[in-house]
């Protein structure tokens, strides 16, 4: 299977910046596949909501089992895995994956937040996770794309609490850190990702645009740093590569699978 391990210069950037763009990271079909499968999807279409601040409608479709779904074959990529097990120190596994809905118009915001902000409430003791979010629509400061303080991972975790049914990040140290941290707005092309590590200060906007911004993000925790309480997370086991063969094939199945209802 073919490698697609980090350059020593993207490792760097992700331990001092927390955060590493891969341009085209999936090739254009495979992104097209996954989007088809999401549209297609009668479980997305009934994916969780969580308002922010304002009231707005965050949608998020998040799992964390590995199932025979388009959703759980892409954590299973190599063209992931090999970047991410580089970044963290050693092997990994999947803490969950979700699709992220910004609907056109009314999805909402997500607030300021790091996820080992909350993670760390499920008992995880070292912040060694990471997040891989992936463009499937064009991902635009317009419909909200993904916003991250360079370098805001090195704060170590910051207090949270919460705002609308979001956990969101300690606002006056939020305000302290912008005041010396770059704002970096990802804006993205379908198929391209941003790695992020867990204590990445993030948050986007609502979408006031015409467009719906879905991403999916696949998040890894790495294997020696399993919840000491195992309570809202799949039980950690090895994960195994998946060529881009095999993801295309489990989401053509699914989508025929779904055609046929
Ligand atoms: O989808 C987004 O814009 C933000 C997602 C996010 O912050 C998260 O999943 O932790």
């Amino acid at each position: 299977m073919q490698n697609h391990q980090f350059s020593s210069a993207q490792v760097q950037r992700f331990h001092e910046d927390g955060y590493v763009f891969v341009p085209n990271l999936f090739p254009k079909d495979m992104i097209d596949l996954l989007l088809a499968v999401a549209r297609a999807d009668r479980a997305i279409e009934n994916a969780g909501v969580m308002n922010d601040a304002s009231g707005r409608a965050s949608k998020i479709f998040i799992r964390s089992e590995l199932e025979d779904d388009i959703y759980s074959a892409f954590t299973h990529s190599p063209r992931i895995l090999d970047p991410v097990e580089q970044c963290l120190g050693g092997e990994v596994c999947q803490l969950h994956h979700k699709m992220m809905l910004k609907e056109p118009r009314v999805g909402g915001a997500w607030e300021w937040h790091q996820d080992y902000g909350y993670w760390y409430n499920d008992t995880i003791l070292f912040p060694d996770l990471a997040s891989c979010m992936i463009a499937v629509d064009r991902a635009t400061k317009d419909n909200g794309c993904l916003q991250v303080l360079k370098g805001s991972h090195r704060m170590g975790r910051i207090n949270h609490g919460k705002f609308g049914n979001q956990t969101g990040a300690d606002p006056e140290r939020v305000a302290l850190a912008q005041q010396r941290l770059e704002l970096v707005f990802c804006e993205m092309e379908p198929g391209t990702a941003v790695f992020f590590h867990s204590n990445t200060l993030h948050r986007s906007d609502a979408n006031v645009s015409e467009f719906s911004r879905w991403s999916l993000i696949c998040c890894y925790n790495r294997l020696d740093n399993p919840a000491v309480i195992q309570r809202t997370h799949a039980k950690p086991s090895r994960l195994d590569r998946w060529s881009d063969d095999q993801i295309r094939a489990a989401g053509q199945k699914q989508l025929a699978a779904m055609q046929s209802v």
